[in-house]
């Protein structure tokens, strides 16, 4: 059996929607032939309203938050805790306010205990919105320009943009790479078996 890690947003679905059915269909019978894993940047209930339960059932498990916790039949296997400093909240508030994003909602901050999801829209923003400040953020640079004043800010801490309107915000290090180290533990078999699908791969 060959050995997979997909990646969700962008890659399995678009970005936070659901699977495409044709898609799916398909998915459900290569799971069977496959070893499959799953990892998001997002957190578990995002994952459950985007994947169905027949492919997560299919799983060999499912890595949310960017590889921060990992479930087993939807049980929580393990999980790395963050606090973000006040002056970083500070500065992320700041940066709100300063926007001149064209579409502005809110729910800007979604604290996942292990890492911060920021969005200057706003996470309650509507799919168009969503579309519109992506759009806008590839010509004004401004997730690229937060996330760095962030890591230089910061020291110890990483930001990175993964989705179309937000960054990931947790500890050096707690990235996606960190799955590999788990997978190793978990199936005491070598990482560079598995081969990672994903969108933003270059
Ligand atoms: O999984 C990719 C990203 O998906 C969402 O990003 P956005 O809402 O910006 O498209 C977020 O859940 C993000 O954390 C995640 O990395």
């Amino acid at each position: 059996m060959k050995k997979f890690i997909f990646d969700v947003d962008g890659t399995l679905t678009p970005s936070r929607q659901r699977i495409d059915e044709d898609f799916l269909r398909f998915f459900f019978g290569f799971t069977f032939d496959n070893e499959v894993y799953l990892v998001t940047g997002s957190d578990i209930e995002k994952m459950d309203e985007q994947v169905p339960d027949i492919i997560m059932e299919r799983t060999e498990g499912i890595f949310t938050c960017g590889g921060n916790k990992f479930y087993i039949d939807y049980e929580l296997q393990y999980e790395n805790k963050f606090k973000p400093p006040k002056t970083l909240l500070t500065y992320l508030g700041f940066q709100i306010k300063m926007s001149d994003s064209p579409v502005m909602s809110t729910n800007h901050r979604e604290d996942r205990d292990a890492m911060l999801n920021f969005s200057v829209v706003g996470r309650d923003c509507t799919l168009e919105e969503r579309q519109q400040y992506f759009e806008w953020d590839k010509e004004n640079g401004e997730r690229e320009r937060i996330a760095k004043e962030v890591r230089d800010g910061w020291p110890g801490i990483d930001a990175v943009i993964g989705g179309q309107i937000s960054i990931d915000i947790y500890p050096e290090g707690n990235d996606k790479s960190q799955i590999l180290d788990i997978i190793k533990q978990e199936r005491l078999v070598e990482p560079d078996e598995y081969i990672f699908i994903g969108d933003g791969i270059e």
